[in-house]
């Protein structure tokens, strides 16, 4: 270990002189990077289950493939889970908690009844941990979901029901953030959709957004909480109506004050969200990110550091949105150790801001200014095979985790010791 430390530094300093040739300070970088958390989603962890109910299947347009073992059973398990991600992780970084990871404790709550009350094991987690908390109403697997239909659902004790989930997991959100000191991010997504043609495409949505203004209708310490909303193209039995649409949302976040969530499986398949962000933050001051990857689908992959992600973190590096974008992961493979799916897609998300960082950007810019998309194109390509893993390893190095692919070999070890023991 001390002799790959040396050559970690040894390599550093080379590449930062490189870098430096280019007029890019890798030291400066890596101090910008630092600062940046990920919200990280809790359903990696147990395939989107939730500790309402023991196991039960997941529907309403979301779908788990896999049956790796070793998946979190408890909210205990999932907290152990995650500090060991924690650890293999360069920087301070978030949680992401759904509703449905509420905390019972022998006396069963309905989601329109739900209060911090339940989540008190995660906000002492958190605090103890140093980590914010992010939240999510939950408006999937629960048998108040009628038909696939939530906040669109033209029966009204239906509607009312949802409105009152909402309403209470805001004020959830509010407490994670008073009690943190970490403002706390609410996105808020339905399944709601239909599978066939619809014949009215406009009274769900005006319903929908009844709903929601219900929802916000309190105004609450942006301190603490902020609201999203999160759009979506099509779902498995929603293929041909989705209300909660991108058009629909965006409306609806420009004229209420929301945030927008961009997740990159919501769209059509060759179509990506990095070219969004520029767009939106014309409008809003900020929006909420769920990168994903999406195979042929939005089948919520494995982050991995495609051309998707690396333009991404372009987008937010270059156009110096960072405090604008609030980044989080959206992706649940249980086909894979668990664990090791949090670390690869978390890391891969950090390592994207890394090069975004360190590319020569301004004189990208200026050659651009210039009418010079020759010098432009040149140098974009060259910026791709500079030592930025380097400089990744050096990061790591100095943010005492594990540096290349040793964090595997502590994954492999939880995996004996921890995992493989659960039933
Ligand atoms: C579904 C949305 C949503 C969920 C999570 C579990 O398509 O992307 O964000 O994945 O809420
Ligand atoms: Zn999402």
């Amino acid at each position: 270990m001390p002799n790959q430390a040396k050559n970690v530094e040894r390599a550093y300093r080379l590449a930062k002189e490189r870098y430096g040739q280019l007029g890019v300070d890798t030291d400066r970088a890596l101090k910008r990077l630092v600062d940046v958390s990920i919200s990280i989603h809790c359903w990696q962890g147990d395939d989107v289950g939730g500790f309402e109910n023991a196991g039960g299947a997941l529907g309403d347009g979301l779908a788990v493939t896999g049956n790796y073992p070793g998946k979190a059973r408890t909210p205990k398990q999932l907290r152990d889970d995650f500090e060991k991600v924690l650890s293999l992780l360069p920087g301070r970084h978030r949680f992401n908690l759904h509703a449905s990871y509420a905390e019972m404790n022998g006396a069963k709550v309905e989601r329109d009844e739900l209060s911090a009350d339940q989540f008190k094991n995660w906000i002492h987690w958190a605090k103890a941990n140093k980590i914010g908390l992010d939240f999510n109403q939950t408006y999937f697997s629960h048998p108040k979901v009628d038909g696939g239909l939530t906040l669109t659902s033209p029966d009204k004790a239906v509607r009312k029901f949802w409105i009152e989930h909402g309403i209470r997991c805001r004020e959830i959100g509010a407490a994670f953030g008073k009690a943190l000191g970490k403002t706390c991010l609410t996105n808020l997504w339905i399944p709601d959709g239909m599978k066939d043609s619809p014949a009215d495409r406009k009274a769900p949505r005006e319903r929908l957004a009844d709903a929601l203004d219900e929802i916000f209708a309190k105004k609450l310490d942006r301190k603490h909480n902020v609201d999203s909303v999160e759009p979506k193209l099509f779902g498995i039995g929603a293929e041909s109506y989705t209300p909660g649409s991108h058009e629909f949302y965006l409306g609806y976040a420009v004229s209420r004050g929301k945030l927008l969530t961009l997740d990159a499986g919501h769209y059509h398949p060759t179509e990506g969200i990095a070219d969004k962000i520029s767009s939106v933050l014309c409008f809003l001051p900020e929006i909420a990110l769920h990168v994903s990857r999406g195979v042929r689908w939005d089948s919520d992959h494995v982050v991995t550091l495609t051309d998707e992600l690396q333009a991404i973190a372009q987008e937010i590096v270059w156009g110096g949105y960072l405090d604008r974008v609030r980044i989080g992961l959206d992706y649940f493979d249980a086909s894979i150790n668990r664990v090791a799916a949090w670390t690869i897609g978390t890391r891969n998300m950090i390592k994207a801001l890394l090069m975004a960082l360190v590319t020569p950007v301004e004189i990208l810019k200026q050659a651009e200014l210039d009418r010079d998309y020759t010098t432009r194109l040149a140098l974009m390509e060259e910026a791709k095979t500079l030592p930025f893993g380097v400089v990744w390893d050096f990061y790591c190095l100095s943010e005492e985790v594990p540096v290349g692919e040793h964090w595997l070999c502590e994954v492999k070890r939880y995996e004996k010791d921890v995992l493989s023991k659960r039933k």
